[in-house]
């Protein structure tokens, strides 16, 4: 039985957050989206605030929750701002659901259609790591604005296009689609999850980082790659390994209390430009030490990029039999030590930046340092 679950692209992630107007702020003045679509009060949404924003091909939706009983609330009482939802496009949402809760899966929300006067939409949820929800969304013959109940919303930038043009979307700092989502889960439920995607979700298994690949002197983690049938979503889960102090994964897992998104990755082919922007507009990266570039092309051979620009920004590089890679991480984007960003830029490379693991990881143990959190 082939490809029991075709998937076409990424549709959206939905964040449950404690103040969604000041998120879409957020990710508009600062990650250069564009807010796009909302509901609420004022479009006869009782219980619930959404803004839709958008960059390249990334939409992101940011709800809460009007009332402390709503779900959403207790969501982001239980784990601070994150990722409650990846939502992934599908030709047919009753067939994604059926095929892996036959296989499976749990059920979250059961084949739902609405229909407005923009065509008919319908969608269906089960249940992914800790409290994220995957979601099957078929919008095939839906034209409206993300979904029934959003009205378009003007971009939050004044200016006089919003007058004349309806949504004006700024130029964003260049982030084009999602690379990859992360996610973190507990010791002993690597497997689990690994069989969950290969077996229910019909993906396979891309990487197998072990924790000799990924450890530091002081903490280990492993980390398996699963990916869908395209190659369009990859999907890295991490699991901590035993380590003499508490690593990255458990910080995450005691914040988030439990399972979750640990970061996205956005692509971009234009890093130094897109890293620019957002540290100018105050995004605040892991640092990477100097000594990191000292050795750079010594390590990885030359490379087509200006190295010094590389180290001002904190830009890590990669290279593979394929070619390579840069990236870079934010600090987290909330109080709580948990969901960050990447930003990645390829050249060739299909990886993840094995070469960087070290580095990275001891720059992001020295911010746990900060934190009171080794
Ligand atoms: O997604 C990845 O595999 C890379 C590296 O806790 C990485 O971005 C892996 C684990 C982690 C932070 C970054
Ligand atoms: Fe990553």
């Amino acid at each position: 039985m082939n490809n029991f679950c075709p998937i076409k692209r990424f549709d959206h992630i939905e964040f449950y957050v404690g103040n969604a107007r000041q998120a879409a702020l957020f990710y508009s003045q600062f990650l250069g989206f564009t807010i796009t679509a909302y509901r609420g009060l004022e479009t006869g949404s009782r219980d619930v605030a959404s803004y839709v924003v958008e960059q390249g091909d990334i939409r992101f939706v940011l709800s809460t929750g009007l009332s402390p009983n709503h779900p959403i609330c207790q969501s982001a009482l239980k784990h601070g701002d994150g990722v409650a939802i990846i939502a992934l496009e599908v030709p047919d949402a009753v067939s994604a659901y059926k095929e892996t809760t036959a296989r499976g899966a749990v059920s979250a929300i059961a084949p739902t259609e609405e229909e407005d006067g923009y065509g008919l939409f319908c969608y269906a949820a089960i249940q992914g790591f800790g409290d994220t929800l995957i979601k099957f969304v078929e919008r095939s013959d839906y034209r409206g604005i993300f979904a029934p109940g959003f009205v378009p919303r003007y971009s939050n930038k004044p200016s006089s296009d919003n007058l004349s043009s309806g949504i004006r979307h700024n130029n964003g700092v260049g982030l084009l689609n999602i690379d990859h989502v992360v996610g973190n889960v507990e010791l002993g439920e690597m497997d689990r999850w690994v069989q969950f995607f290969a077996e229910t979700m019909d993906f396979n298994l891309l990487k197998h980082f072990d924790d000799q690949t990924i450890s530091t002197e002081y903490s280990a983690l492993i980390s398996i790659v699963m990916q869908d049938q395209t190659g369009k979503i990859k999907i890295p889960i991490n699991e901590p390994a035993k380590s003499k102090r508490k690593s990255q994964i458990e910080e995450y897992l005691e914040y988030n209390q439990g399972p979750g998104v640990q970061h996205i990755a956005c692509r971009t082919n234009n890093i130094i430009e897109t890293v620019s922007q957002m540290q100018t507009a105050g995004i605040e990266f892991i640092r990477i030490p100097r000594s990191y570039y000292d050795d750079l092309e010594a390590r990885l051979g030359k490379i087509d990029e200006p190295i010094h620009k590389l180290a001002e920004l904190g830009i890590l590089v990669d290279r593979d039999e394929d070619g390579y890679l840069l990236q870079i991480f934010t600090q987290p984007v909330q109080d709580r030590p948990t969901l960050f960003f990447e930003i990645i830029e390829r050249h060739g490379s299909e990886g993840f930046g094995e070469g960087n693991f070290k580095s990275l990881f001891e720059a992001i143990e020295r911010e746990q340092a900060v934190r009171g959190n080794l």
